[in-house]
């Protein structure tokens, strides 16, 4: 071998050294941080591109990391879709199951943000949806206002939600942490992130003026496509 293609093999080696062994896990079949499906600052003015950059890069990898930490022992568990392993979290074991909650749950429910965002969008939904939210809430502005609520009425960090129940019942409710509904069989449609990471650069303490802001950032169609699944399943 020659010296210059050893120095560059030995180079590899050591890089690869250096990946912790959840990003090694992660690499081969853990949980990964999804692309976000448009650019940092596609949600201007309403969410800033700094927000977008540590929330996405910096807060969901942290779950993404941590989930696969917590499970590196658990290939078992670790292979399942995220939404699956938090539908079944009975079945993880108790001492790392507050950390799944948290971890796996961070990254199941930031994953559907990303998705039910996106520029050029905002205003109402259309056809099916529209007609189920006029049919539990009485209206789309009952509804807004419904969601608005239970985003300012959650006391420090958590979620606002419209999930559609057991029952196939659309309900609007919030949760602590990083909870996800799907820990109690519900299944999300739209979630509003209220922890301050998600608003804290550019509306400080003004966590009303976000909630405000994010309805222009709503992409209808993505909430449409997981009530229609969420119907089916
Ligand atoms: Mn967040």
């Amino acid at each position: 071998m020659h010296r210059r293609e050893f120095l560059t093999r030995a180079g590899l080696g050591a890089a690869a050294v250096v990946l912790s062994p959840w990003r090694a896990l992660a690499q081969g079949g853990g949980y990964t941080l999804p692309k976000l499906p448009y650019a940092y600052d596609a949600l201007e003015p309403h969410i800033d591109a700094e927000t977008m950059k540590l929330h996405h890069d910096f807060h969901h990898q942290t779950y993404v990391d941590n989930a696969n930490k917590a499970l590196a022992a658990h290939p078992d568990l670790v292979k399942l879709p995220v939404e699956q392993l938090l539908r079944d979290i009975d079945k993880v074991p108790k001492d790392i199951r507050q950390t799944v909650i948290n971890n796996a749950g961070g990254h199941a429910n930031h994953t559907l943000f990303w998705e039910i965002m996106s520029p050029k969008a905002g205003g109402q939904p259309a056809g099916d949806l529209a007609k189920a939210l006029d049919a539990a809430f009485g209206s789309f502005d009952k509804f807004q206002a419904a969601v608005s609520a239970a985003a300012m009425g959650r006391f420090g960090s958590g979620w606002a939600w419209l999930i559609v129940g057991k029952d196939k019942k659309l309900e609007i409710l919030s949760s602590i942490n990083q909870d996800s509904p799907l820990l109690v069989g519900q299944t999300p449609a739209l979630g509003l992130d209220v922890w301050e990471h998600a608003y804290y650069v550019k509306y400080r303490n003004r966590r009303a003026e976000y909630v405000k802001a994010w309805w222009n950032v709503v992409n209808w169609q993505a909430v449409a496509e997981k009530y229609a699944k969420a119907l089916k399943g």
